[in-house]
């Protein structure tokens, strides 16, 4: 069988990644693994060793060391039987890029990264909005906002900047409204013939 396809899509926190991957699983037919929520469905199991690491990490707006979330995402995309794949909020630093690297990245066909361009105030504002209306996400407060932003600067910008290097890097505007997003979105995806 043809190697899986694997699309990475990264932004910062509350740029719109899973509203969007969400799209296009309706319109294209990719399989959605959001490495976010696989780590939190792992951090609700009772008998999960990890479940309190987890936590603590989402929280402080850390990265979870890779074995664990490379480890859910293979699983994940084992089990579907679908071949191709948006791997969302994946790979977030350094560590991540080198276990995927050294593990998954022979085995599947990577297209292209997808990066959500938001500026930090829409992006808070979004996350904090959410929140409110009872997300029950521990990290959608301004005390969690502020560490996942430093994150984001200090560890992710640079694995955007490799893949940029590489040219695998496809910008979307993600200010304006999730359909108007999602227009540009489409584009990009009809272009790859996907
Ligand atoms: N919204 C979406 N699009 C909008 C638009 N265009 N206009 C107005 N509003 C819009 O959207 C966020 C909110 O904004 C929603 O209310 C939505 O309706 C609205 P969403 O689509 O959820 O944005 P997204 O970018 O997915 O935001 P998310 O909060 O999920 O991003 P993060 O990257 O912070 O969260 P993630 O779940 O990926 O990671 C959480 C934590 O897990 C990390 O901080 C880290 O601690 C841990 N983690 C790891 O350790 N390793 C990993 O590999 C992945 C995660
Ligand atoms: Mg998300």
């Amino acid at each position: 069988m043809a190697k899986p396809k694997v699309i990475f899509v990264l932004g910062a926190p509350g740029a719109g990644k899973g509203t969007q991957c969400q799209k296009i699983v309706d319109t294209f037919g990719y399989v959605h693994l959001s490495a976010g929520d696989l780590l939190r469905e792992e951090r609700a199991k009772p008998d999960s060793k990890y479940g309190e690491l987890i936590e603590n990490y989402i929280r402080e707006g850390k990265i979870v060391p890779v074995e664990i979330t490379c480890s859910l995402l293979e699983n994940a995309m084992q089990r579907s039987e679908k071949n191709k794949f948006l791997i969302d909020g994946f790979p977030r630093n350094q560590n991540n890029l080198d276990g995927w690297n050294s593990t998954v990245a022979n085995n599947v066909h990577q297209l292209f990264v997808l990066f959500f361009e938001c500026p930090k105030e829409a992006c808070v504002e979004r996350c904090l909005g959410r929140g409110a209306a009872g997300s029950g996400r521990s990290d959608d407060n301004m005390q969690s906002l502020e560490k996942r932003f430093n994150t984001f600067i200090t560890e992710t910008q640079p694995i955007v900047k490799y893949y940029d290097q590489k040219g695998l890097v496809r910008r979307v505007d993600a200010t304006k409204s999730p359909d108007e997003v999602f227009a540009e979105v489409k584009i990009l995806f009809e272009n790859i013939g996907a």
